[in-house]
Order: C-alpha cells, then structure tokens, then sequence
C-alpha cells in the first residue's frame, strides 16, 4: 500500500510514522508513506495556505485551491481521498479494515478553525478520530496509518488476521504474566490451572462480563451463543476492583 499525506508539518508527520512496527513495515517494503506539504501547492511568494472567513468571525480558514492542486497532483485512478477531520464518520476499526483494502490513500490533514467547504467535493470521504477537536489534523493521519498499517499482510506477527476478527465485538479479556502474585494480588488460579477447556471459557466469560460493564453499548450489537447466554447469566457481573483514590 502506498499513503500520501498532505500537510504544513510533513517532516513532523514522516518522522512520527518512521519509528517501530511502522517504521520496519516501510524498511520493508509493505508499505510506502510519504508526506507533502500543502505549501507546495501555493503559488503566492508567502505561500499562503489560509485566509479570513467570508461572513466574518474570528480564526482562519484554509483555502481550497492548494488541497485542490494537491489532490491532482497525487492522484491516480485507484486513489481513495480521506479528509481528516471532526465533521467525518467515526474512525472504527470496521473503516480502518475497509481502508486496509485500498492500494492508494491520500490524507488530507486540515489546521486553523477550518477548511473550505468547496474541498469535501474533491474527497471520498470524511473521517473523524472522534468527539474532539485537535490543534490540526496530522495526530489523526498518523493514528489512521497505524491503524491501517498494522492490518496489512506481513505487518504484524503470525497472529495478526485472527486477533484482528475477534475486535468490534467484544473487548478483550484480562491477560497475566509473572509474577503470580504482585502486591498481595493473584493471578486467577484457572490461569495456571493448565486446564485449557476452563482456561478458555473463562476468558470468554470474562469478555462478556468485562463488556457488559465498560461497553453495553458494544454488547447490545454483538452475536452471541447459547455458551454466551449461559456463561453471562451464572456469573455476577459485580463490579471492577477499585482504582486509585476510591473515595474521591
Ligand atoms: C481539524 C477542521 C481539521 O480535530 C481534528 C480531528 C479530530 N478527529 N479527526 C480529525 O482535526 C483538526 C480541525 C478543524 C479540520
């Protein structure tokens, strides 16, 4: 695969995407990033990317024409044009999958209040990180390339496509390594039972309960089993143990 990045900080960008599994993934040859700057595509001599909003109000809105030379400039027939920014659809890991099947990514990252309205006609789609607002849009192109990254063929270890099937429905159960107790806490004693039919309904069990309580809402969509219903319904789904500070 092969992602272009628009932005005003390109080195910022590159530099972010150049460490660990990402960087090694590109030594690699699975994957290519590269970013540009917007102010490339400017053609005044203070290479102005934005400027003051028609209707007045206060900040500053990028202008289109840069992200609309860029565009041409970066794109093929098979190129999937993303807008980074809060008005997007929500990033899943379900459109993080459905980017994965792309060969071409272009990102395009916005800055200031805003952008011009005119750009979301020369892109395929919008996509948010979330429910908040970033100084600009480059911490979110370089969550969207690791998590984009990490599901390409080769990029992850051996157990990569099978742990990726298991997200969006439940969250993952609790995992334990040495020591077996730390702070007077145990590590659950069906762990180091050696039984592995317990070991794993146990840990499916925990799943489930761990989902009822953090994510109900991740629950309520998920298929479950007739085992589903019955490890759900003999267990008390209580609460989590207490955090720090628990009387504040
Ligand atoms: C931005 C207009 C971009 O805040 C973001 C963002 C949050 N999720 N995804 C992107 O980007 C900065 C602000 C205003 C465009």
């Amino acid at each position: 695969m092969r992602i272009d990045i628009v932005t005003i900080f390109p080195g910022d960008v590159e530099r972010a995407l150049g460490y660990s599994i990402l960087g090694r993934a590109q030594s690699a040859g699975l994957l290519t990033v590269k970013a540009h700057d917007l102010r490339d595509w400017t053609d005044d001599a203070h290479r102005t990317v934005d400027d003051s909003p028609y209707g007045g109000g206060p900040g500053m809105v990028m202008k289109p024409e840069p992200f609309g030379a860029a565009i041409g400039a970066l794109s093929q027939p098979a190129t999937h044009v993303v807008l980074l920014t809060p008005q997007g659809v929500t990033f899943t890991q379900e459109v993080a999958q459905r980017l994965a099947r792309e060969t071409h990514l272009l990102l395009l990252c916005g800055h200031y209040e805003g952008i011009d309205e005119r750009v979301s006609r020369l892109v395929d789609e919008e996509v948010s990180l979330g429910d908040f607002v970033l100084t600009g849009a480059e911490h979110a192109a370089v969550v969207v390339v690791d998590a984009v990254g990490r599901l390409l063929p080769g990029v992850l270890g051996n157990s990569a496509s099978a742990e990726d099937e298991s997200f969006a429905g439940l969250l993952e159960y609790p995992q334990y390594t040495r020591p077996p107790v730390y702070r007077g806490w145990a590590v659950p004693e069906v762990l180091l039972s050696g039984q592995h039919e317990q070991v794993r309904r146990w840990r499916r069990q925990q799943s489930l309960l761990r989902t009822a309580r953090r994510r109900p809402d991740l629950l309520a969509r998920a298929e479950l089993s007739e085992e589903d219903w019955r490890l759900l319904g003999e267990a008390d789904l209580g609460s989590e143990p207490f955090r720090r500070s628990p009387e504040s």
